[in-house]
């Protein structure tokens, strides 16, 4: 059986993967931080097949141990904080996690597994983020990056660190430029489901605003679990590189709420959004728009769930998750 280890694992894209790879007959360890971590106990309860495994970005030491452990032949280095707005207030511990946490697992790769010839494939999350104030569009592999949040920067240091590991020294490791992408198990920090999560509760009488940021970001938005497959099919390939996966297509945050009060029957959306400037970013990315070209002649990848079909998932996920909390027959 193969073996993946994943860090990242207690986050939307870990937990659609290790599901992907346990369907493809993988042996599944994933990497968990810290002690009696609450979120550890839910992989377990939603995966018994996962073996969790514990170690920390910030630890090198502790990321030799884990992969002894775990003698993978894959690695998915999904873990960082994720969260944009968070990193303008940790920024420091943004590059330490999400930039040198690459770094550190590089070398923890290295030094279980040699250098050239090396059984261990990587793949790196790498992110649309990194594009930041666009310099062309729509975004490829090849369009200059310009980060706008210490998140974007670290994402930045992580990728260029894969590419020169790559080069220096044979590793086999990959990068996936992931546009955001989303569903049921998206975080409730992240706008597409503070959105469908606020509107569900909106339609069920149990919430009466849903306070917004900017309305006029516009986002390339798929659903995660098309997503984790092209991050498999990555690390499939003679040759390690890089890739662009997206959907190609562009929406605002604004069709984004109007498309979900739509879904449960609500034109008159503008009486229940008010915009707060604590929601703003100290600097914004405007527009992502990515082009999968790459991914699609090379990796025979594509999206199979579009925008309204993303939207509808995630909203009658949460009425049903909503009603059931509040104990409302639908
Ligand atoms: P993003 O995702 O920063 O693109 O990064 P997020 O959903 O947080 O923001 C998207 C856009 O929505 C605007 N916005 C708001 N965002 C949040 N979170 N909350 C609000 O209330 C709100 N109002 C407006 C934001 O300003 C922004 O323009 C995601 C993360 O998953 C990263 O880890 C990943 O790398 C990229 O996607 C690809």
């Amino acid at each position: 059986m193969p073996r993946a280890f994943i860090t990242g694992i207690t986050g939307q894209d870990g937990r659609h993967l290790a599901e992907f790879l346990h369907g493809k007959g993988y042996d599944v360890y994933g990497m968990v931080k810290g002690q009696n971590n609450p979120r550890a106990q839910a992989v377990t309860d939603e995966m018994p097949f996962v073996e969790l495994v514990p170690g920390d970005l910030a630890d090198l030491p502790s990321l030799v141990a884990a992969l002894e452990l775990s003698q993978p032949d894959e690695v998915y280095n999904l873990g960082a904080i994720s969260f944009v707005a968070l990193s303008f207030n940790q920024a420091e511990l943004t590059a330490n996690l999400t930039g040198l946490g690459v770094l550190r697992m590089l070398e923890a790769i290295r030094m279980i597994g040699g250098t050239h010839d090396n059984p261990i494939r990587f793949y790196q999350a790498s992110s649309s983020e990194m594009f930041g104030k666009v310099r062309e569009t729509p975004q490829t592999e090849t369009t200059p990056f310009h980060p706008r949040s210490p998140y974007g920067c670290a994402k930045v240091f992580g990728h260029d660190i894969v590419v020169n590991y790559r080069e220096s020294y044979g590793l086999y490791a990959c990068s996936g430029i992931l546009f955001n992408h989303e569903g049921p198990r998206r975080g409730i920090e992240f706008v597409t489901r503070k959105v469908t999560n606020a509107v569900a509760r909106i339609k069920l009488g149990l919430q009466h605003e849903l306070v917004l940021g900017n309305l006029d970001a516009k986002r390339d938005w798929g659903y995660a679990g098309d997503y984790v497959k092209a991050m498999w099919l990555m690390l499939q390939q003679d040759e390690p590189d890089d890739y662009v996966i997206a959907t190609g297509e562009t929406h605002s945050i604004e069709e984004l709420v109007e498309r979900a009060f739509a879904e449960v029957g609500i034109d008159n959306w503008r009486d229940y959004v008010r915009q707060d400037p604590k929601f703003f970013r100290p600097a914004e990315v405007d527009l992502l728009i990515g082009d999968p070209s790459k991914a699609r002649e090379k990796l025979g990848w594509k999206p199979e769930v579009g925008f309204p079909e993303l939207v509808s998932m995630m909203v009658q996920n949460d009425l049903q998750l909503e009603a059931a909390k509040a104990g409302i027959e639908l």
